[in-house]
């Protein structure tokens, strides 16, 4: 049985690429919902009927466990999917909670980057109004990066200039951390650890996602790895070179 991923494009590669490293006797599927990229500028109520259809598609493959590799797409639709279904769902959660806590005895800033969606949902309101009880947590909407992620514009002078206008309003030198909320940004992890100053830390949310989903597969006894690493690739507009787009961003990511 496989292990299935899914986003509304290329971003859930990034998770995918971690569960990858971390098991690789596994088999996997992923599931682009190219039809609707990207979810971020969209309505609630169409990002959540979106996402139940794309999961009624990949639940028909073999598989064991499912992850919403899409911050946006899991805070609006996770309990819905897990009322519904009865496999394991493992969701997405920018890494607020860890990045508070490496902050906390110096007092540096949290700055969080995720979609519009996502920041406005109760799902993100309600995790920082826990966890961050000394206010140290900043937040920006990135929506471009996702387009450019989706066009495979990963470097670049552009790129380059559109974080240099997004992070212009900040003084960067009271920033410990930035998290990475959108499962698309990681990919531009090597161009920010070049703009940013040394001393911020940048985290995401793959490695506690594939933590949970290595633990979750542990305790139903199926994480037997009985594969060898195969990713079937499929997308909701049929689309070959799509496909083709999706291998080559697996690709840029195993190389750096
Ligand atoms: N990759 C998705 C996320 O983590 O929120 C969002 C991408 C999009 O469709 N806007």
């Amino acid at each position: 049985m496989k292990i299935a991923f899914f986003d509304s494009g290329l971003g859930g590669i990034t998770v995918l690429n971690e569960a990858m490293k971390r098991m690789p006797g596994e088999d996997f599927v992923y599931l682009a919902d190219t039809a609707h990229v990207p979810y971020g500028v969209r309505s609630k109520a169409e990002v959540l009927t979106f996402v139940k259809q794309s999961v009624d598609a990949i639940i028909q493959e073999d598989i064991k466990a499912l992850v919403i590799a899409c911050n946006t797409a899991t805070s609006i639709a996770i309990t819905e999917l897990r009322r519904i279904h009865q496999i394991p769902i493992i969701g997405m959660e920018p890494a607020v909670k860890p990045a508070v806590e490496m902050n906390r005895s110096s007092g540096k800033r949290v700055l969080v980057f995720a979609t519009q969606l996502t920041l406005q949902e109760a799902k993100y309101r309600e995790l920082v109004s826990r966890i961050d009880d000394m206010g140290m947590v900043d937040s920006v909407p990135l929506p471009e990066l996702v387009q450019f992620c989706e066009n495979l514009m990963l470097d670049g002078p552009q790129i380059v200039d559109y974080f240099m206008t997004k992070l212009a309003p900040f003084d960067l030198s009271t920033f410990g951390t930035v998290v990475l909320g959108c499962t698309h940004y990681p990919f531009y992890r090597g161009i920010l650890t070049q703009i940013l100053p040394n001393h911020i830390q940048i985290v995401d949310g793959s490695k506690g996602t594939v933590n949970h989903l290595m633990q979750v597969l542990q305790d139903s006894d199926q994480l037997q790895g009985t594969g060898n690493g195969q990713v079937k690739w499929m997308c909701s507009s049929l689309d070959d070179a799509y496909i083709q787009k999706m291998a080559k961003a697996l690709a840029f990511l195993q190389a750096i």
